[in-house]
């Protein structure tokens, strides 16, 4: 799928372990029905499936997401990204290099994580077609998150590297997006407030009508 920077709005992410024991099919359905614009399959920490049942649930996911054009990225496993013919890969710090990934496919869409200026500024050097910056606020969702950026950090990538996509998170929910617009970038990555909402479609056509403002 060609990437677009409109792909970034409202970016879901998730895996099975980040449903408070929903099904994470059906809030995938909800959230694609309330008009995700991208999804992101996350499959990892505790609880996490592996082997096959991971790549079971990933098929499943890809095929929702496909009867919505909406991109299916890979979280770090770039074989699995291969096998699926996933849209895109995302990858962080400690991860293949994109360099590698473009000699297996050429045309993924390559996210990489940065934490800070040098590391956005070396994921554009690198060929990255989005960077993923932060955590912004403080998260509960990923246990060895790095201390927040805050609106400050992502100001200051999207002053150093003013024309890569780019997309924030953690920590985020809806209050929080306009003045992550307004901070400089393109859209919001998100797990929980999507994931644990009571409503995640109801959620995330609040988040498409916030981001429009
Ligand atoms: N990377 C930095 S923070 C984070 C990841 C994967 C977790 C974001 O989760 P939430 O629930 O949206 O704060
Ligand atoms: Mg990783």
């Amino acid at each position: 799928m060609k990437f677009d920077v409109s792909q970034l709005a409202v970016y879901f992410i998730m895996g099975s372990n980040n449903c408070g024991g929903e099904d994470p099919l059906e809030i995938l359905s909800e959230a694609l029905a309330g008009g995700i614009t991208c999804f992101q399959f996350r499959e990892k920490g505790m609880y996490a499936k592996t082997g096959e049942e991971k790549e079971e649930l990933a098929r499943q996911m890809q095929e929702m997401c496909q009867s919505y054009q909406v991109p299916f990225i890979v979280n770090d496993d770039i074989d699995l990204a291969i096998k699926l013919n996933a849209d895109g890969v995302h990858v962080g710090q400690d991860d293949q290099a994109v360099e590698e990934i473009k000699k297996l496919r050429s045309d993924l869409i390559i996210g990489v994580s940065a934490t800070s200026v040098e590391e956005a500024v070396q994921a554009v050097d690198d060929g990255a077609t989005y960077i993923g910056v932060g955590p912004v606020f403080a998260t509960a969702t990923k246990s060895d998150a790095k201390t927040p950026i805050g609106l400050y950090g992502i100001r200051s990538v999207r002053a150093a590297v003013p024309s890569i996509p780019m997309v924030a998170i953690g920590g985020i929910d809806l209050s929080k997006i306009r003045s992550i617009r307004q901070a400089g970038a393109d859209g919001v990555s998100v797990i929980s407030a999507i994931s644990l909402a009571r409503k995640p479609r109801v959620m995330v056509e609040s988040m498409r009508r916030e981001y429009r403002k």
